[in-house]
Formats: C-alpha cells, sequence, structure tokens
C-alpha cells in the first residue's frame, strides 16, 4: 500500500529491475518478468508522477482517459495525442483491444445502457453491491492467434464502502514502464469521476496485474527513473494533486470535448479571453487549455508556445509540458 502513484511506480520498477522471476521473448519483445504483481494506492488523485526521466505526457494522459468516456474506438482522436498507436489501428481506422472505451461506455443490450451507466445505478441502489464490476478482454479476442491488439485489462470494479468508492483493476498483463503509467491515469480519472457521479468521496485504488514487465528496451529509462527518485524523492510535495470539481457531470465532460474536438481540428484558438469566458470550473478550464498547448505543439511546429497559454496551466502540467518539450518553449 501507497499514498501516491509516484511511490507505487518507483516501488514496481525496482523490484522487476532488482528482484525479476523471469525472463520472456513473446511477440517481438524482450521483457523483465514479475508475476503476480498487486499494489494499492491511497490517494487515487495523485495520479501523476512528476518524473523528469519518465516525460509523461500529460496532455495524451487527460485525452486517453477522455477519450475512453466518449465510448469510440476510432484512431482520429487517440492518434492524434499518441502517433504511434496509428500501427494498431485496424484498416478501416479503428481500435480494437486498446480502445477501452466502447467496452465501458458504449450503450449495449436491450436497457441500451453501458457497463459503466448500470454499475453507476446498481451502486446508487445498492451501497454495499460487489457486483460493480465491467468487464474489458472479450473471449473472442484470442480467435486470431495474429492479433495485434488484445486487451490488457480483463475488468475494473467499483466498491462503496465506508462512504467512499474504492477501484479495482485487472490486468493479464503491463508494462511497468509506459502501461502501468497511463492505465492507472485513466482508470483512476474515470474512478474519481464515478465518484462525483455518486456523490461520495474518493476511496483508495488497487491494481492487480497477472505479467508486470519491463521491456529491455526501457532499462535505461527505469535506471533514470530510479535514480532520480533517490535524488528527488519530494517532487510531489511541490506539485499538490488537484481534485475534479464536485458538480463535475456527463455535460462537463461533453463541454471539455466540444473543445478538444475544436482544438484538434486547428478550428480554433482557446485565448487567456476564452479560456476566461469557459463555461467551466478552473479545473476542467485548464484541461482544456492543455490541448491548446498540443493545439500549438502540432498544428504550429514553426513557433514556440505562447507564454500567456504556459502562465494558465497548473504548475504542475506545466513542469511536465516543459520536460517533455523543452525544445517548444519561449
Ligand atoms: O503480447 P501482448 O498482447 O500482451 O502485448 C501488449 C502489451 O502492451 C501488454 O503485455 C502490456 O505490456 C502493454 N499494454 C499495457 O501495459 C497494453 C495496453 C493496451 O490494452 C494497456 N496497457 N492498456
Amino acid at each position: 500500500t501507497f499514498h501516491t502513484f509516484r511511490a507505487a511506480y518507483v516501488a514496481v520498477l525496482r523490484h522487476i529491475a532488482t528482484a525479476h522471476q523471469y525472463e520472456t521473448a513473446t511477440r517481438g519483445k524482450h521483457a523483465l518478468e514479475v508475476v503476480n504483481t498487486s499494489f494499492t494506492i491511497t490517494d487515487p488523485v495523485a495520479r501523476t508522477p512528476y518524473l523528469a526521466a519518465r516525460r509523461t505526457n500529460v496532455i495524451f494522459n487527460h485525452a486517453e482517459a477522455l477519450w475512453y468516456l466518449t465510448g469510440r474506438d476510432d484512431i482520429d482522436m487517440i492518434g492524434y495525442y499518441a502517433p504511434r498507436l496509428r500501427t494498431l489501428a485496424t484498416a478501416d481506422g479503428r481500435l480494437s483491444g486498446t480502445a477501452y472505451g466502447p467496452r465501458l461506455f458504449r450503450p449495449t443490450g436491450p436497457d441500451r445502457c453501458s457497463q459503466f451507466d448500470r454499475v453507476i445505478a446498481l451502486l446508487r441502489d445498492d451501497p454495499d453491491a460487489k457486483r460493480g464490476a465491467m468487464i474489458i478482454m472479450r473471449p473472442e479476442e484470442l480467435v486470431d492467434p495474429a492479433n495485434p491488439d488484445v486487451a490488457c485489462t480483463l475488468g475494473l470494479q467499483l466498491m462503496r464502502r465506508g462512504g467512499r468508492l474504492h477501484a479495482t483493476a485487472y490486468m493479464r498483463g503491463n508494462d511497468a514502464v509506459l502501461g502501468l503509467l497511463c492505465d492507472t491515469f485513466s482508470f483512476t480519472f474515470i474512478q474519481e469521476f464515478a465518484a462525483r457521479l455518486l456523490g461520495v468521496a474518493v476511496g483508495s485504488y488497487a491494481h492487480h496485474v497477472g505479467s508486470m514487465h519491463i521491456n529491455k528496451a526501457d532499462l535505461a529509462k527505469v535506471t533514470a527513473i530510479l535514480d532520480e527518485s533517490e535524488q528527488a524523492p519530494h517532487q510531489t510535495a511541490r506539485f499538490p494533486a488537484a481534485p475534479m470539481p464536485l458538480d463535475t457531470s456527463w455535460r462537463t465532460v461533453e463541454e471539455v470535448l466540444r473543445w478538444e474536438d475544436e482544438l484538434r481540428h486547428d478550428r480554433r484558438a482557446l485565448s487567456p479571453a476564452a479560456f476566461a469566458g469557459l463555461p467551466l470550473a478552473a479545473y476542467w478550464r485548464e484541461v482544456a487549455m492543455l490541448f491548446e498547448v498540443y493545439r500549438q505543439i502540432t498544428h504550429h511546429p514553426d513557433q514556440p508556445v505562447d507564454p500567456a497559454t504556459l502562465a494558465l496551466l497548473r504548475p504542475g502540467h506545466r513542469w511536465l509540458v516543459e520536460q517533455r518539450w523543452p525544445e517548444r518553449m519561449p
């Protein structure tokens, strides 16, 4: 059990790097592996590790979590933030296993509800329920042995206990360097959003993984992350986590996504004046501003990011953007 994700992340990386059980070679990747890894974090709002050596793309992290909420599986939105995901897309521009959105948030079945809607309704009516589980990996995903994109997450469970909403993720496999960070970000974001819809506090987040591994190609990065965590152990305290506003609803998410779409297509810019006028809480305005930063980075590669834009980011997010795109800073 750890307080923040950063502490859990560093502990998992250190454990595999110093005490791996197996060396595996499958589907073109060589990895160090530990089987059956679990951790719990008591503050899932502290989901971002501030580690320069990791160069977290915090804009992608928000885009991916919101992409899940849309229920979309097209590559257009997420491929803009993570171009390497395009290699997994089908000929008609869709992602299968990586796209958790349709599985969690798209209506299915006779009630035309999503798994998420059903779980929220269940937990509203029956707070002690233990059935609040959503299934992600599907039985048919192994029919084609060459399927390049099989979901790594088996399911997510929400439990309302002691006035708080706890979440559990169950994964068959997890890349401890890349996937672990992105997946914990998205799953705790969904947890916090669910807590807002239910009007309860955020509880703990637990993460259970069958195969936790470090790809050998990432070992140098892991060493750098572990060195940095020893030298700068208190970076998280410099950038306190911000909770999602209590009145966050589906309408909030839709408004942020309207801006995301405009900015991704470079149809509008989010100026400081437009930012001030957004009908959103400061937390969500700042998320929109992350997408504005990315619009400038992607659509205007010849110019540095506007200092007035950077000034409207949370200090922690600004720091991460500076680590990730130092060559684009004013
Ligand atoms: O061979 P396999 O299908 O397991 O390759 C996919 C790998 O991508 C996983 O083992 C895991 O290391 C990583 N992954 C992850 O960590 C993939 C996804 C997409 O579902 C994810 N987290 N969300």
